[in-house]
């Protein structure tokens, strides 16, 4: 008997490499292999109880059929005799089942406590929505193989408003997309309902996200229109038992492109009342509509400041507007303007700082990870930290606009991580960033994290099959921002690939280091923003031409026959005098100052010694060598799984790595000959010969590259 169950088990774990449907994301309730773990998750499963008929409720229990029938080959029964799961409010408990009044108090509407009493488990929380996301984290344990015996989990999300959004324009184009066009078919809405609706709405869901922003932030007025409105809200319904809310950008000149008026002075009373009024006609049709995203006075859009009013003004009239029905505006704190030649790093807290306290309650200023713009790696913006009075909210960029788009594999929670375990010291050691997000350091009574989506109409959504890690991962640390990148990384390998050893052990290790190889072979020890003109696609250190200076990457890097680097210290721009003293004497001096963050912070010439003894110049051609050599590193680990993973899916990212590999030498090969002109150095003989000049690489042209 046992042996046939060997066998049993050897045929399915084939099996479960074998079927796997890029679709399903992370949801692939792989078959269940281990024998005790089976019986265990069967017997839970087999009679369930769930004491609500909501929609919710309804969604809820579809899934637990799908996963059972998939990971237990059963089928549970729905019965109120004897279940062995119970999913039920706490309101609706009998009273010797009812969890830990200590418990209940822990959690928050979005929050659920799983745990045993007697033989039954318990999955419990004070809304459907709750019990919902009990019933995702219980399937992940099972997708984990985690053992259910005295289960107890009491948990609830760390951040109020954890959003994923689209750049994606009303014409199908995403921006910065490149995974396909926009999965919005605008134009059959609202007639037309895709499955990928329903099942986008699922997947986050299960990650707990609760909102979606529908359009880019380079925003068309049109969106707030009749007939888009009723599109809206089409999407609306199918989002909602999911407990996701729709948001959508508002362009500020809206007023003046409906053809009402002929301003959008904030200050004006008939622009106030014609927000107000919009503002009415949404929310009549879509009650729970999120509110607002907006990019005002930046990159060309219009804003307060085109009539000589703020931020706040602007802000504040559409908080106004959105306030009677508890909506939101979130603003953007990514501005820079074209007319300041303040170091573009410092513009936004320039303009931001002295309106801390200033806004309306329901405003969260969003900003960016970085002061730049999501480069590979960036110090963690100064905002954080500096506006105790004013809810910011994180915004990540889950595309890979700067990080080899979709072709490369980069495990992006890595970067996430980092900028959240920064220590920004506002209040004392422990500061960190994610205490700021999630509003413990503060208080804010508005929190939230917010991820530019890397979605499009690939069949598997992400274009790069290991962008959905990256997906996944936002949405874990949008739910706590405390998580690990390794705990995230193993939790997608195993509920991707399935519970299988030997990918956990080699895939685990290969996503925490992909970030660093993506950094040392762009921009390592500090560099930025030396990305190909306006696509960003492939080196483009040489860029000078462009009619902004801070869109050249002759900006940023400051290259020339002394040294290289952008001095941020006092004798510089001085953008390190906008974070903590701490951090300021510490990366005031290149010998103290993380070697990460060198070149971010000072100007050095090309023969200044580190610490190891190297000399910058060796330093840094080495690190790019070392990214090239990480990325043949993930190709043979990659190699060495193809009995493992399915072939589609191994063939594919076999070429994905080749083309990463290819590009990693380009763009070490690139950027050493365009640095050399200024050295003047020697390229160490470790490193090998480039194949072309550097006139050919500078000669490259990328009209069709996507997203731009
Ligand atoms: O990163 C830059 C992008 C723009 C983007 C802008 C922003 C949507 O290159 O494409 O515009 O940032 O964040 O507003």
């Amino acid at each position: 008997m046992k042996k046939y169950y060997i066998i049993l088990v050897i045929i399915l774990s084939t099996w479960n490499c074998y079927s796997q449907d890029m679709y399903n994301l992370w949801l692939q309730y792989k078959t269940i292999t281990s024998e005790q773990h089976l019986k265990a998750y069967k017997k839970v499963l087999s009679n369930v109880q769930v004491n609500s008929n909501s929609e919710t409720a309804l969604l809820l229990k579809e899934e637990l059929v799908k996963a059972s029938n998939a990971m237990l080959s059963t089928t549970p029964n729905f019965t109120s005799e004897h279940p062995t799961l119970l999913i039920s409010k706490f309101t609706d408990i009998n009273v010797n089942l009812k969890p830990e009044q200590t418990d209940i108090l822990q959690i928050n509407d979005e929050g659920y406590i799983i745990y045993q009493k007697s033989d039954q488990i318990i999955i419990t929380a004070s809304t459907d929505i709750g019990l919902l996301y009990g019933t995702f984290e219980f399937l992940r344990k099972i997708q984990l193989q985690h053992s259910l015996q005295h289960i107890h989990i009491v948990n609830s999300p760390k951040t109020k408003i954890r959003v994923l959004n689209h750049w994606d324009n009303l014409d199908g184009y995403v921006e910065r997309g490149y995974a396909g066009s926009s999965i919005w078919d605008w134009h059959l809405l609202p007639g037309l309902l895709k499955k990928q609706y329903y099942d986008y709405a699922r997947a986050n869901a299960s990650i707990g996200i609760n909102g979606t922003v529908l359009t880019n932030v380079n925003a068309n007025a049109l969106v707030l229109t009749k007939p888009y409105i009723e599109k809206i809200k089409a999407l609306a319904n199918v989002f909602r038992p999911y407990g996701i809310k729709v948001y959508v950008t508002a362009r500020f000149s809206a007023p003046i492109e409906s053809g009402d008026l002929t301003s959008a002075d904030p200050l004006l009373p008939e622009v106030q009342q014609w927000w107000n009024a919009k503002a009415k006609e949404i929310y009549n049709e879509i009650p729970d509509f999120g509110g607002f995203l907006v990019k005002a006075n930046s990159e060309g859009q219009p804003g307060p400041n085109n009539y000589g009013r703020s931020h706040v003004d602007g802000a504040n009239m559409l908080a106004t507007a959105l306030e009677p029905y508890g909506g939101i505006v979130m603003w953007r704190a990514f501005v820079y303007s074209e007319n300041n030649n303040e170091d573009r790093a410092k513009q936004a807290y320039s303009e931001f700082k002295p309106f801390d306290g200033k806004f309306k309650s329901n405003v969260m200023l969003q900003v960016k990870n970085g002061a730049i713009d999501f480069q590979p790696r960036e110090p963690f913006h100064p905002l954080f930290g500096a506006m105790p009075k004013t809810p910011l909210m994180m915004e990540f960029q889950i595309t890979q606009e700067y990080l080899g788009f979709s072709s490369h594999l980069v495990f992006l929670p890595k970067l996430y991580e980092e900028t959240l375990q920064e220590d920004t010291y506002a209040l004392g050691k422990g500061s960190t960033v994610a205490k700021v997000i999630d509003g413990s350091l503060h208080n804010y009574n508005l929190t939230g994290m917010a991820g530019v989506s890397n979605i499009g109409s690939a069949h598997n959504w992400t274009g790069h099959p290991f962008g959905q890690a990256n997906w996944y991962g936002f949405g874990r640390l949008a739910w706590n921002p405390e998580l690990s990148a390794e705990t995230i990384a193993k939790e997608w390998i195993t509920m991707t690939f399935g519970n299988n050893e030997e990918i956990i052990k080699k895939l685990t290790p290969m996503l925490l280091i992909s970030r660093e190889a993506v950094v040392n072979y762009m921009t390592p020890i500090g560099l930025h923003h030396i990305m190909g003109a306006g696509h960003h696609y492939g080196p483009g250190p040489w860029v000078d031409y462009l009619p902004r200076p801070d869109w050249n990457s002759i900006y940023y890097h400051k290259a020339d026959s002394e040294g290289i680097g952008f001095n941020r210290t006092s004798s510089g721009s001085d953008a390190l005098s906008q974070y903590n003293t701490t951090i300021q004497k510490k990366y005031n001096n290149p010998k103290t100052i993380p070697e990460k963050y060198l070149l971010w912070f000072h100007h050095l010439p090309w023969n200044y010694t580190l610490t190891n003894g190297k000399t910058l110049w060796e330093h840094m051609t080495l690190k790019y060598e070392e990214g090239v050599q990480q990325v043949s590193q993930m190709q043979k680990t990659w190699s060495t799984l193809e009995p493992y993973i399915n072939s589609d899916v191994y063939k594919e990212v076999t070429m994905l790595l080749t083309i990463q590999y290819n590009e990693a030498v380009w763009w070490r090969d690139a950027c050493i000959l365009y640095f050399q002109q200024f050295s003047e150095m020697q390229r160490p003989s470790s490193i090998p010969a480039p194949k072309y000049n550097l006139e050919y690489y500078k000669s490259l042209q990328f009209p069709y590259a996507p997203g731009n």
